[in-house]
């Protein structure tokens, strides 16, 4: 039985061998692959080779165990463990040059679906930042081999709170409503452009909070973990786990205000299927 620890150790020597193909590969010149929900929702070249590479390390470390990515979507599992992986989280700040995107890989038990899955191991690798975000359950969350914890009692009113937005730009602008509503409540608002890397930021103290709607499995698989082992409360629409409906992060004092705010504000905008 291969224990959380070395799940760990496959998921981070996988992560920073893809992390370091797609900077050189970004380093060599991105192109776009193709469209997905929307024109401005891109995938490149470099998101499916990475994926590519990727999917065939884990094949030969677990040859038994699924996969579902975000660019090639999923092999069922005959372990029961399966490979959440999002190859490069934050593909337009990738595609732009800005340096925050990052690998994430994630290792879950039971079906991979966000509301019954047990995550079990995550790395989030961000190599133009040199570094690595990791975690696996019950071991605490690590930044570059240090151990990393969510900022507590902080207040609504002095809490930095990252968020994101959907490709559809009707959806983007139902958003921004509600960031327009929080702003004035809060410290302030950081967009970085990857749900990974809000998530590790968290982690971090980085960020005191954060908020999505529409996050994909493989957005936030790896970063909730970390997060969580890093003393944050994570969870949904009805403190559900989290899910496309909504994601909200920051630890438990700060989650008490920062959650009914949002599930307030999506579950009366926004119908499931958006
Ligand atoms: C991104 C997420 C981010 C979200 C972006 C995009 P991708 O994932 O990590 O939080 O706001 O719209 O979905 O598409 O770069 O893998």
């Amino acid at each position: 039985m291969t224990s959380h620890a070395e799940l760990l150790e496959i998921a981070t020597t996988v992560a920073r061998r893809a992390a370091a193909f797609a900077l050189q590969r970004r380093r060599d010149g991105v192109e776009i692959a193709a469209s997905k929900s929307s024109l401005s929702d891109i995938v490149t070249r470099a998101d499916r080779e990475t994926e590519q590479l990727i999917r065939d390390a884990l094949a030969a470390a677990r040859p038994r165990d699924g996969f579902l990515g975000e660019e090639s979507g999923g092999d069922t599992s005959q372990s029961g463990l399966t490979w959440v992986v999002d190859p490069i989280d934050g593909t337009v700040n990738y595609f732009y040059g800005i340096p925050a995107w990052a690998v994430s890989i994630a290792v879950v038990e039971g079906d991979p679906e966000p509301s019954t899955w047990r995550a079990l191991a995550g790395a989030v690798v961000n190599p133009v930042a040199r570094e690595a975000y990791t975690a696996y359950v019950g071991g605490g969350a690590h930044l570059n081999g240090a151990e990393i914890h969510v900022n507590e009692g902080v207040g609504l009113s002095l809490a930095l709170v990252g968020t994101g937005f959907g490709y559809d730009a009707e959806v983007r602008r139902r958003q921004a409503t509600f960031v327009q509503e929080l702003i004035g409540d809060v410290r302030d608002i950081r967009r970085i452009g990857a749900a990974s890397l809000d998530l590790c930021s968290v982690a971090a103290g980085r960020l005191d909070g954060y908020f999505e709607r529409g996050l994909n499995p493989w957005d936030h698989a790896a970063g909730a973990l970390i997060a969580q082992e890093a003393g944050a409360r994570v969870a949904g629409i009805e403190g559900c786990p989290a899910d496309r409906r909504l994601l909200v992060a920051a630890a438990p004092d700060l989650f008490e205000h920062l959650h009914p705010r949002a599930e307030r504000f999506y579950a009366e905008r926004f119908d499931d299927g958006q």
